[in-house]
Formats: structure tokens, C-alpha cells, sequence
């Protein structure tokens, strides 16, 4: 069966775990918290070189970086596709993918998981208010006002369907809300829609659903994914 090693509220993790659910591949979930060092299996570099998550065990195959473990579900299941065969539609889903976890991530959500979550409950020191601002009044909005002037020409990101492009964009967004932060609905009305229509999808939905009993046990705010649980 498939392993996936990561923790459900990684941005990452939960990309390879849509992609398992939209195809119907049975997976294992394997906790691995890189900020956590305990939680790290003894054999972990080996595993993952980066020592980030998430990582696959496919039989005898190991694979890292999410952006490369779902190229490769998708080649190896091709059923129930997560990235657009017309040409440009799949170049705009990749870039979204890589602009999920290379600017929203990087800049926006990594920063503020280490201030808002890392720092007081890992490392038990205070957050830094300066650095928590600096993100939300110069990164943010240069981000998330790009993804809004993306959108209104077709109701996703590479189009008219779901990608891979908005999964990884709608899974930064979903664990910025669960860190205490709120998507502004009034400043930016079309990424809240594709928030929505995102988290709404069967696939996504099923993985929220799932990761919830982690969302509680970590004191996390689930408030913004409340429509896809009912
Ligand atoms: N490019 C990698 C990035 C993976 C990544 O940054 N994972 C985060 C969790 S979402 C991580 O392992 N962070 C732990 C750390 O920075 O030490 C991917 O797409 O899988």
C-alpha cells in the first residue's frame, strides 16, 4: 500500500493526500513532524534527504517533494486526472503549484507557523510581532492580490476545472486560517470563492474531514473548512 509520511496540516502532505483520495489509491499515513524531533523514525535522512515531508514509500520506491510525487501519481494512475492535458492549461496548473509552495508558502505560511505555532508551543518563546506583521502587511497582500487578479476568467486557476494548481494553493490558505489568520472575503472575493469552491471538492473535502482530529489536537482554529464538514 502507499505510505505517505508527513502530518495531514502539512501544505504538502495534504496535496499528496488529495491526489490519493481523487484517484481511490489506499494509503497509510505515517506521522512524521519535522519540528518535532522526536517524532523523526530513526532511518529519516534516508528516507528524506531534505528532511522535509512529505515523502512516499511506493513498494522498493521512495519519492520526496510533493510536486514530484504527484507527477508521479498521475503518470502511474492516470484516472481522475489532476493536471489539464492542454498544453497551457497544465503550464498554468504548474505554476500555481510552484508558486503555492515557493512564494505562499515560503513567504506567508512558513513564517507565520514558526512565529504563531513553532515558537510558543516547539521552542517555548514568544512570537515576534514584527516579523508576523511584516508578513501580513507587505508579503501577503502582494500575494494574495496577484491570485485575485489571476482568477475571474474561469471559475479555477488553469481553467474551467480543478488542478492540481488550486489544491496547492487552497491548502496554504486552508492551514493560514487553522494558524489563527482569516482570508478577507471583502479585499480578495474571488480567491474566497475558490477557497470555497475548493475545499467543497469530494477529494479535498475528504482530506479536511480527516485531518480534523489533528487540527483539535494541535489547538487549532477549523473554523474556515466548517462548510466541508457538514
Ligand atoms: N518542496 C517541498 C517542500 C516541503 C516542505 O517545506 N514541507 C514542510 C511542511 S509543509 C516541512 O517539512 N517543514 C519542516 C521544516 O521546514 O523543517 C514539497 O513540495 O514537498
Amino acid at each position: 500500500m502507499l505510505q505517505i509520511h508527513g502530518v495531514p496540516i502539512s501544505v504538502h502532505t495534504r496535496k499528496v493526500i488529495v491526489a490519493a483520495i481523487e484517484k481511490g489509491l489506499p494509503y497509510e499515513l505515517r506521522q512524521v513532524v519535522p519540528v518535532v524531533p522526536d517524532s523523526l523514525p530513526a532511518n529519516w535522512r534516508a528516507v528524506s534527504p531534505t528532511g522535509l515531508i512529505p515523502v512516499i514509500s511506493d513498494g522498493d520506491f521512495t519519492l520526496g517533494d510533493s510536486a514530484a510525487i504527484c507527477a508521479y501519481l498521475e503518470r502511474a494512475h492516470p484516472q481522475r486526472p489532476l493536471y489539464p492535458a492542454e498544453p497551457r492549461a497544465l503550464g498554468r496548473a504548474m505554476w500555481f503549484e510552484n508558486y503555492a509552495g515557493g512564494t505562499i508558502f515560503r513567504h506567508i505560511v512558513h513564517p507565520l507557523f514558526i512565529e504563531v505555532f513553532v515558537q510558543p508551543n516547539v521552542n517555548r518563546i514568544a512570537p515576534d510581532q514584527q516579523k508576523i506583521d511584516a508578513v501580513l502587511n507587505t508579503a501577503l497582500p502582494e500575494t494574495f492580490g496577484y491570485l485575485e487578479s489571476e482568477l475571474g476568467m474561469s471559475r479555477f486557476l488553469a481553467g474551467d476545472t480543478l488542478s492540481m494548481g488550486d489544491v496547492a494553493v487552497v491548502s496554504n490558505l486552508i492551514t493560514f486560517q487553522y494558524i489563527g489568520f482569516r482570508l478577507d472575503a471583502a479585499r480578495y472575493p474571488r480567491l474566497a470563492a475558490l477557497f470555497q469552491d475548493v475545499v467543497m471538492y469530494p477529494a479535498v473535502r475528504e482530506a479536511i474531514q480527516k485531518e480534523q482530529a489533528t487540527v483539535q489536537g494541535m489547538g487549532l482554529n477549523g473554523d474556515c473548512v466548517r462548510a466541508a464538514l457538514n
